[in-house]
Formats: C-alpha cells, sequence, structure tokens
C-alpha cells in the first residue's frame, strides 16, 4: 500500500460503504472524504444534509444497515408528534438523528461554517478520517423531470424517484466555492489517489466535479483517479441510477459510467458480472479492474478499498 493521502469523493449509501473500507486501511486522517452537498435542504426549518450525515454515521459505527441512510436503533416518537400535529411527513427524521440535524442548524445560523461544525461532530464521534462538505456554499441539485423541476429530495423521497428525468441543474453551483482541505489535498506533492466511490454519477458525484476549479484540479493533481462502478450488470447497486441512465438514453451498463467520467479518470472498477465489459473500458484508455464490487460485509469493503488503492499505486509509478 502506498503513502500519503486519499481523497474519496462520496456520496450517500454507497460511497459511504466504500469510505468505511478505506477508513479500515490505516490512513488515519490522511482519508479525505468529500461528500456532496447537492442533496441538501432545509425542512422544518432545519438544515439537513444526508450525504454528509449518511458518512458520518457509517464511519462512526451508527448507520442503520438496511436502510441506508439515518441511525441503527432509531425512534420515531418526533415523526408520530409531527404527524399528529398535521405537520409534514413526508421526509422521516428520527429522534437521535434530529440531534445532529439542530445542532448543526444552531451552529451554522451562528455563523459557524458547514466544515466547522462537521468536524466538531465527527471529531465527537471518534471518527479519524477527515470528512468535508465539498462546499461551505450552499448548492442544491434540481431534478428537471417530464412532471418540471423538482428539489433534489422531493423527486428523491416524496416522489419516489418515479418522474421521467430530462436532466440535472445545481443551484448556486457557478458561486459555490470548493470546501479548502479539499482543494489544498488535490494538490498535495504526497496525494495518493483520488477515488472516485461507486455513487450516483449524475446526483452525487457531478455536483462536486462541477464546482468551479475541481476538474481542472483533479486533471493537475499529482495522483491517478480510480472510480469504482456503481452499475453492477446493468443495475444501481442502490437508488436510481440505472433508471436515471436509461431516462437519459444512455445504456445503463458500467461501461457508460466510465464514458460518462471519460479523461478525468486513470482506473475504473467493474464487478465480475461486468467483465464483458472490461476491454471496452481499456480502449477508453482507462485501466480496467475486475473485482467483486457488491460490499455486502464489512470485509468486502475493506477488501475493495484495498484493491482500489493498489490500482492506485500501479497506476502512479
Ligand atoms: N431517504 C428516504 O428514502 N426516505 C426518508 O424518509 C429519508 C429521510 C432521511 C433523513 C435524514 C437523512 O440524512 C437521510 C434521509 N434519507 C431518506 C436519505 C436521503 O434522501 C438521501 O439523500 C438519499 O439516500 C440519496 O443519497
Amino acid at each position: 500500500m502506498g503513502q500519503g493521502p486519499v481523497i474519496a469523493l462520496s456520496g450517500g449509501v454507497g460511497g459511504a460503504k466504500l469510505a468505511l473500507g478505506l477508513s479500515h486501511l490505516d490512513l488515519g486522517d490522511d482519508l479525505l472524504v468529500v461528500a456532496n452537498v447537492g442533496d441538501d435542504f432545509e425542512h422544518l426549518g432545519l438544515t439537513i444534509c444526508p450525504d454528509l450525515d449518511t458518512v458520518t454515521y457509517t464511519l462512526a459505527g451508527l448507520s442503520d444497515q438496511s436502510k441506508g441512510w439515518g441511525r441503527a436503533d432509531e425512534g420515531w416518537r418526533f415523526m408520530a408528534a409531527l404527524e399528529q400535529l398535521g405537520g409534514q411527513s413526508w421526509f422521516n427524521l428520527g429522534d437521535s438523528d434530529l440531534a445532529l440535524h439542530t445542532l448543526r442548524t444552531g451552529a451554522l445560523s451562528e455563523g459557524e461554517s458547514l466544515t466547522a461544525v462537521t468536524q466538531a461532530i465527527t471529531r465527537k464521534l471518534g471518527i479519524e478520517a477527515r470528512i468535508v462538505p465539498m462546499s461551505d456554499d450552499p448548492v442544491r441539485t434540481m431534478v428537471q423531470t417530464t412532471d418540471g423541476p423538482l428539489a433534489f429530495q422531493h423527486y428523491f423521497v416524496r416522489d419516489r424517484c418515479e418522474p421521467v428525468v430530462t436532466g440535472f441543474d445545481f443551484d448556486g453551483i457557478a458561486g459555490a466555492q470548493p470546501q479548502v482541505d479539499f482543494m489544498v489535498a488535490l494538490s498535495d506533492p504526497e496525494l495518493q489517489a483520488i477515488v472516485i466511490t461507486p455513487s450516483n454519477p449524475f446526483v452525487s458525484i457531478d455536483p462536486i466535479l462541477e464546482l468551479p476549479g475541481v476538474r481542472s484540479a483533479i486533471d493537475a493533481a499529482p495522483a491517478p483517479v480510480v472510480a469504482v462502478s456503481p452499475i453492477v450488470a446493468g443495475l444501481a447497486i442502490k437508488g436510481p441510477a440505472a433508471k436515471m441512465m436509461m431516462e437519459l438514453g444512455m445504456p445503463s451498463t458500467a461501461l457508460a459510467v466510465a464514458e460518462h467520467y471519460g479523461d478525468l479518470l486513470d482506473g475504473f472498477v467493474l464487478d465480475h458480472g461486468d467483465q464483458d465489459q472490461a476491454d471496452a473500458v481499456a480502449a477508453l484508455g482507462i485501466r480496467p479492474l475486475v473485482t467483486k464490487t457488491v460490499m455486502e460485509s464489512l470485509d468486502d469493503r475493506v477488501n475493495l478499498a484495498r484493491e482500489v488503492l493498489a490500482l492506485a499505486g500501479e497506476l502512479g509509478t
């Protein structure tokens, strides 16, 4: 295994699983997980940051593994009371999860940055890796659909990803600054790897890549870029990535994900089930690695993380 910092770009569930694997490789605070904030929204007066929180709960060992979001052993008395009072109940906030949203919203309203409040929370939870939002400025993903534009959580949770997608806008992105530790790490001469985790390319990773200056900083970074396919045998492990690809007129394949990232990539990790696409990935000038990408156990997460860094090591030499 190489030395030096590792940057992992992450959305929610799939990204958090690989980030957990990476956090078991003795990187300590040399692991920098950059979380998408395009899913964030203001709800019931609270600032909710689902991807940041999914990564935080996962690395703290607190996540609900069956749902993929929120905390394990959660209580739902707040939601029951909210419903009784006629409040909006389409987005589920667990009793313990609510503590994080309340703390964060209070800190933000006092002028603290999202980075600072996230750092305070992750330290308190004993997380060694650094988890940062992609930006301290608000960026909000709007899903363009045949029914009109929808704010991301309205599309995802309220409307259960049913509307047909035609494109995406990231409101606020042109004026958003990429998070400072992220940019510093990208120019670190010791940087070992930039890992694009198996999160949704369109709504989890693209908002990070489209921040002003990020693509050029990644291109100029001294480390290889390795992505793990979120699509296995034509299906997304979780979430609407495959459905979105079909609606956008793309094949829902691992190869199409590699093509989507294109020149940015040096390496691409596909599942055994997609072995037949490895040559086509290589023909794009991207080194393919075929392995088990479906992360069922902690061992799967750690093994995949190790293989991703080994591939980066080969590509970096
Ligand atoms: N996802 C759902 O499908 N339904 C919910 O009610 C829901 C609540 C929720 C609360 C806090 C949180 O951090 C995440 C939550 N998510 C919920 C997940 C969220 O919508 C994520 O944006 C997606 O998982 C995409 O990453």
